[in-house]
């Protein structure tokens, strides 16, 4: 492992604040849902970075796109390096942008430092991984994970797929074709902002990701009647908010006193007809919950299920249940989390390993390959706001030691 390469932080630094600039919002972040004008516009400056670089160019059906360094070994397997450039909405800087950057950034080092490896490097952005239209779409589809029926009820709504993939000029067809055969890959490594307190509260400057948990999505609809908020009297009333907020501190409330190592959120509600004058006939949310393993996930679901069922009962409501998707609590590959470690050692920085509270495209690329995660601290552990925030000298950290890394997974 040559431990006297380095990445080039100034050429790093000068891309992640073109990048930061491209759908940068008002609260100190970017927003670049997937498929957005912001989010092809920073596709094609990826695009066009790669060729200006000097690097291949490739995209696939799943609108996947990669620089590629090729070994001079023809039938070389491919290592992967990787992360996401679409945000959440109003998100923050670094979250998978640093990831996409940073596996540039290593590709262009090992070309600058003319190394013979023997396996093609690739640096890709995967489409779609927060999940605006499905969520880990891109890895998914590479990963051979797409069920045939997957996007027919996409959790952002089939229509806005649709719409999205005519903005980009996919299509359907073309996320089944994305697979990409196991055997052709070595590996697959993630550099990534921790998004959580952990590293920056034991004041370590690389986490080494252990697993991944798993992520479940519904969209919950109460329904009861709409009526006159003036003249209705109030025990007459079919109230669908009343079941859908009831049902939304329960939830917290029940994960908080029985599910300690699990999460829930509702991220989003819409009342209809939606009127300040009109009892809401109903009430749809989003549901996302998450756990570290799949029998306290089976308990969590069941649970929330009956939960939902009960706070519809209690206010006269009828309950619909939407699933829509769920990705695989994923342990870390061994060999990957070893060569994170020994990357951090031999950079002299320090190191612990932990869970991902977060998702992440390495869940889908642990199905078919090694793939491992590398953490750098989150200021605060804030994310998914303009609050995101990671110190420059973590990011530097983590870009070498992903080189280092990838120089180890490379030589097994
Ligand atoms: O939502 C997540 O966990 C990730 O940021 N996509
Ligand atoms: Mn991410
Ligand atoms: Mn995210």
């Amino acid at each position: 492992m040559d431990t006297k390469i380095q990445i080039n932080s100034l050429r790093l630094k000068r891309d992640f604040d073109v990048l930061s600039a491209i759908g940068a919002d008002e609260f100190g972040g970017v927003d670049r849902p997937t498929f957005s004008a912001a989010h092809l516009a920073v596709r094609e400056w990826f695009r066009q970075r790669i060729l200006q670089d000097g690097l291949e160019f490739s995209l696939d059906g799943a609108g996947n796109h990669s620089a590629i360094l090729r070994s001079r070994q023809a039938q070389a397997k491919t290592l992967l390096l990787g992360s996401h450039l679409d945000s959440v909405p109003h998100g923050g800087r670094y979250d998978g942008a640093l990831g996409v950057l940073a596996a540039l950034e290593v590709l262009r080092t090992i070309q600058e430092a003319n190394l013979s490896l023997p396996v093609h490097l690739e640096a890709i952005d995967f489409t779609d991984e927060e999940g605006t239209l499905y969520g880990l779409l891109g890895s998914a589809a590479l990963a051979g994970l797409l069920e045939p029926e997957a996007l027919l009820a996409p959790r952002g709504g089939r229509a806005a797929l649709l719409e999205g993939l005519q903005r980009a000029g996919l299509s359907e067809e073309g996320f089944y074709q994305a697979r990409r055969e196991p055997d052709s890959l070595a590996g697959y490594l993630e550099l990534h902002i921790e998004q959580g307190p952990c590293l920056e509260q034991a004041g370590v400057q690389i986490g080494v990701v252990t697993t991944i948990v798993r992520i479940t999505s519904y969209r919950l609809t109460f329904l009861g009647r709409a009526d006159h908020a003036g003249t209705t009297p109030m025990l007459d009333r079919l109230d669908a908010a009343q079941g859908a907020c009831a049902f939304t501190l329960q939830a917290r409330q029940m994960v908080l006193e029985r599910f300690s190592s699990c999460v829930v959120n509702v991220g989003e509600m819409h009342f209809s007809p939606g009127a300040f004058n009109i009892v809401p006939g109903s009430a749809s949310l989003a549901l996302e919950f998450r756990a570290p393993d799949e029998t306290t996930f089976a308990s969590l679901e069941a649970s929330l299920m009956e939960l939902a069922q009960s706070a519809a009962e209690n206010y006269g409501l009828k309950l619909e249940r939407e699933f829509l998707g769920r990705h695989h609590p994923t342990p870390m590959h061994e060999t990957a989390q070893q060569a994170i470690q020994r990357a951090a050692g031999s950079s002299g920085l320090s190191w612990l390993s932990l869970p991902s509270g977060a998702g992440h495209d390495a869940q889908s690329l642990a199905q078919i390959c090694p793939a491992g995660m590398i953490f750098v601290p989150s200021v605060e552990g804030a994310s998914h706001s303009g609050r995101e925030y990671t110190h420059w000298e973590d990011c530097v950290n983590g870009a070498n030691v992903l080189l280092q890394a990838a120089l180890s997974l490379a030589a097994v």
